[in-house]
């Protein structure tokens, strides 16, 4: 099947639902014969990543590890998701600088802090906001919305299965599938 080197780089709030629109995507495109992989703080964050915690510091230096390997997934000619927080605009923008012109698509899981404090699926929301974990994105370390991201996603007004269908038209305007 034919397709291009491309990297998807997710980025919203924790409970965004980077992790479920993602992977769903990439269930999707695989299924459909495209060649992919899908890099998350499972797969990172307890191996290549597993001396990191949560200082901006570290952050910053997760976010560059996760740029470097997908740049070599995609000279392996992938196309690759990333599902993290990523925070903050310098580093998304290092790594859109890591690879060749159009092959970085930023897609902004833009989904109302509320709406993600509201979800809570792991209770880490009540903990930041008692203290009980500091520097908690949202409550108290920040997140730099994307100015311009190729894909703009708003979870909270449609289901999974259309954000998959609206992913999946950008990929094709882009000429990556
Ligand atoms: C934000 C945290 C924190 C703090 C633990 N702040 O919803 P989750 O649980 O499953 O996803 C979050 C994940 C964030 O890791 P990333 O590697 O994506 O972050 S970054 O891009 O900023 O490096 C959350 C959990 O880890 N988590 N502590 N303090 N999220």
């Amino acid at each position: 099947k034919k397709q291009r080197p491309a990297l998807l780089w997710f980025t919203g709030l924790s409970g965004s639902g980077k992790s479920t629109v993602a992977g769903a995507l990439e269930s999707k495109l695989a299924q459909m014969g495209y060649h992919t992989y899908l890099l998350d703080g499972d797969n990172v964050r307890h191996g290549l990543c597993r001396d990191l915690g949560f200082s901006d510091h570290d952050r910053r230096e997760n976010i560059r590890r996760v740029g470097e390997v997908a740049k070599l997934m995609t000279d392996a000619g992938l196309i690759v998701f990333s599902a993290f927080i990523s925070p903050f605009r310098e580093e998304r923008q290092l790594v859109r600088e890591l690879l060749p012109e159009g092959e970085f698509l930023e897609v902004f899981v833009d989904t109302p802090l509320e709406v993600c404090e509201s979800r809570d699926p792991k209770g880490l929301y009540k903990k930041a906001r008692s203290g009980e974990i500091k520097a908690f994105t949202g409550i108290s370390s920040a997140y730099e919305a994307p100015e311009a991201p190729e894909v703009h996603l708003h979870t909270d007004e449609h289901s999974v299965e259309a954000l998959v269908d609206q992913c999946i038209a950008s990929l094709r305007q882009a000429g990556i599938i």
